[in-house]
C-alpha cells in the first residue's frame, strides 16, 4: 500500500532537507503535506518537480496521514503528535519533547532498530550531536566495551535554525564591513529562549540551548542522558561539553573513550572502516581527516584523527564529523521511517 506522508516544520532548516530526502526516498509514496505555521500557509514549493502549496498545521491536517515528520520545535510536537497519533499517523519527532519518555523509542537505525518494534505511535528521533557520536562510537562498545566517554563538541549554527544562520551571515557582513562590535545584531543566539544573546561571527561559544543542572547545558544533558538510552547502558560515564561555532553545517566532535578491553589504532580503524554509515577519513600522512565542510550534504559519519591516549592504556581520541541537518536531523528520521517500512511496522 502506498503512503501519505506529512511534513510538519516544511519551511524550516531541517524540513526543507527532509524535504529533498523525500524525493528520493525508498517509501512508495501516494501524497505528501507540507505543514507550517499561518505566516506560511498558501507559499509553494516544489516537489519532484511539482509546484505544492504549504497549508497551516491544525489537528485535522493528519486525517488520512501513515507518516508524520516532524521538526517545527518542541511546543508544536508536544501539541500536534498526540493529534497524528490519535488520526492513525505514525510520528518521527525531531525535537527533545519525547525522547526521554520510556514508552517512546529513542532510534538510530544503525545502532537499535530493534527498538522500534515498541514503539506506540511517536519514534524519538535525537539530538543531532547524540546522533553522530553513537554511529561512531556503538561499532567500539559491540567489539572492545565502553567504559567512559568525555566529548566536546565544534557544532554549526543550522542546527539553531534558519533565523540564526540569517544572524551569523549579517554579522560575518558587519566585520567585513568593520562595523563596531557594539552595533552588531544578535537577537537569537546562543539560544533563542534565553535571556541575553551574544555574537557568533569570529566567536565560539560555550552554550548551546539553556542552562541546567550542575553547570550543565540542555545541549550537554540531552547527549549525556540520550546516550545511555540508546545504547541501553546506565553504567557508562558519559560528559559532554557543547560549543556553538561559526560554520554554517557540519557538527564537529572530539570525543575521549575508555574502552573495556585495550584496542590498538588499527584496530579501531578497522572495524570503523566496515561500520554502517561511517567513512573513515584518517591518514596523517597525507593530512586526511573529517571536516565539516565536506560532510554537507552527506548522510554519512566521518571518522578520523584516532589515536591512543599517551597515559591511559584504554584510552583513544576520535575526530567526528556529520552533517547535522542530515544525519543529524532529516536524514536520520527519514531512515527510521524506511527501516520501519522495511520491518513491515506501518499498519
Ligand atoms: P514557519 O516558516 O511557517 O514559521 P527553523 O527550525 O528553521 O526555525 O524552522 C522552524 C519550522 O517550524 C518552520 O517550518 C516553521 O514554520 C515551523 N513552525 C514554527 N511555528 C509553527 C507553528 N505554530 N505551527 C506550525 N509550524 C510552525
Ligand atoms: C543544535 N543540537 O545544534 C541542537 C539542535 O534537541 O533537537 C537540535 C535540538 C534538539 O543547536
Amino acid at each position: 500500500r502506498k503512503m501519505n506522508v506529512a511534513i510538519v516544520g516544511a519551511t524550516g532548516a531541517v524540513g526543507t532537507q527532509m524535504i529533498k530526502l523525500l524525493e528520493n526516498s525508498t517509501l512508495p509514496l501516494d501524497t505528501v503535506k507540507f505543514l507550517a505555521s499561518k505566516r506560511s500557509a498558501g507559499k509553494q514549493l516544489s516537489f519532484k518537480g511539482e509546484t505544492q502549496t504549504i497549508e497551516e498545521l491544525v489537528p485535522d491536517s493528519f486525517e488520512g496521514v501513515d507518516l508524520a515528520l516532524f521538526s517545527a520545535g518542541g511546543g508544536i510536537s508536544a501539541k500536534f503528535a498526540p493529534e497524528a497519533v490519535k488520526r492513525g499517523a505514525v510520528v518521527v519527532d525531531n525535537t527533545s519533547h519525547f525522547r526521554m519518555d520510556p514508552s517512546v523509542p529513542l532510534v538510530v537505525p544503525e545502532v537499535n532498530p530493534e527498538a522500534l518494534r515498541k514503539h506506540n505511535g511517536i519514534i524519538a528521533n535525537p539530538n543531532c550531536s547524540t546522533i553522530q557520536m553513537m554511529v561512531a562510537l556503538e561499532p567500539i562498545r559491540q567489539a572492545f566495551g565502553l567504559n567512559r566517554i568525555i566529548v566536546s563538541t565544534y557544532q554549526a549554527v543550522s542546527g539553531a535554525g534558519n533565523q540564526a544562520m540569517e544572524e551569523l551571515k549579517q554579522q560575518t557582513r558587519d566585520f567585513l564591513a568593520d562595523k563596531p562590535l557594539d552595533e552588531w545584531q544578535a537577537e537569537i543566539l546562543p539560544c533563542g529562549g534565553d535571556k541575553k544573546h551574544y555574537p557568533l561571527a569570529f566567536n565560539a561559544l560555550a552554550q548551546i540551548d539553556v542552562f541546567a543542572e550542575e553547570g550543565y547545558t540542555n545541549e550537554e544533558w540531552k547527549m549525556i542522558n540520550e546516550t545511555k538510552k540508546i545504547m541501553e547502558d546506565e553504567t557508562i560515564k558519559v560528559s559532554a561539553t557543547c560549543v556553538r561555532i561559526p560554520v554554517m553545517s557540519g557538527h564537529s566532535e572530539s570525543i575521549y573513550i575508555e574502552t573495556e578491553k585495550t584496542a590498538t589504532v588499527a584496530e579501531i580503524q578497522e572495524l570503523l572502516s566496515q561500520a554502517p554509515g561511517v567513512v573513515l577519513e584518517d591518514d596523517p600522512s597525507q593530512q586526511i581527516y573529517p571536516q565539516a565542510l565536506n560532510s554537507v550534504g552527506k548522510k554519512e559519519t566521518f571518522v578520523g584523527r584516532i589515536r591512543k591516549d599517551p597515559d591511559e592504556e584504554k584510552g583513544a581520541h576520535l575526530w567526528v564529523v556529520s552533517d547535522n541537518l542530515l544525519k543529524g536531523a532529516a536524514w536520520n528520521s527519514l531512515q527510521i521511517a524506511e527501516t520501519m517500512y522495511e520491518m513491515g511496522l506501518f499498519k
